[in-house]
């Protein structure tokens, strides 16, 4: 079986792929990148990746990036662990729609709080319209979640929506919504998220030592 090489800086947003490994239970190497030493825009790994970012996910020969489309290849590749919902069945619209509202609507909501602009276009020009709407959303699904987004089925929609609720209330960009903590407080007690917690905390002291 092709090896999984994680491209990895602790902690960072490729700690969300971290959490996912964890999850999937398959063999996987980590390759720790220096942001410190500036290896991320070194020519070694701007040939992995050349927006010279983490994540970035060797398997085999191929390599992917972006923290979302690798949860979403990881799962659709390896469905022994069930953290897809696979082509045909009627809950993977629903399922798409999560992956895809990670990175084109609660992270540019998150940053646009982190780094407000001097003057706000307008709501219809961008693509997550505006904070208040993305975390109302985002209250209604948590709030919704039985345990998790899918339902009873946890998911890579769950890494990656989980993982931008636990940063962005880490960081104080969102509002701890009784919704947010109750589903966040669920995800903290799987044995894998505690595993990369875990491995991020010693990898973030090597990495800082180095
Ligand atoms: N769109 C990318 C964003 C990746 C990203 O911005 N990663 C940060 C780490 S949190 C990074 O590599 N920053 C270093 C840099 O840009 O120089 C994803 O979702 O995977």
């Amino acid at each position: 079986m092709p090896q999984l090489t994680l491209y990895h800086a602790a902690p960072s947003r490729s700690s969300i792929v971290h959490w996912m490994l964890e999850e999937l239970g398959e063999p996987y190497d980590i390759h720790l990148v220096s942001f410190k030493k500036g290896e991320n825009r070194q020519p070694a790994f701007l040939a992995i990746n050349p927006m010279g970012k983490l994540p970035a996910l060797r398997h085999g020969e191929t390599v992917i990036t972006e923290a979302s489309a690798i949860c979403t290849y990881l799962a659709d590749e390896f469905p022994r662990a069930k953290l897809n919902v696979p082509i045909g069945d009627p809950r993977r619209g629903v399922y798409l729609k999560w992956l895809f509202f990670g990175p084109s609507c609660v992270e540019p909501a998150i940053m646009e709080r982190a780094y407000p602009r001097k003057e706000t276009p307008p709501r219809g020009a961008l693509g997550f319209g505006d904070f208040d709407t993305v975390v109302d959303v985002l209250a209604k699904a948590a709030g919704a979640a039985s345990p998790y987004l899918m339902g009873a089925q946890f998911t890579a929609a769950d890494v990656i929506i989980g993982s931008g609720l636990r940063w962005g209330m880490m960081f104080k960009l969102l509002p701890e919504r009784p919704e947010f903590k109750a589903y966040v407080g669920r995800l903290a007690e799987r044995p894998a998220l505690k595993r990369a917690t875990e491995k991020d905390a010693k990898l973030a002291k090597e990495q800082e030592a180095s």
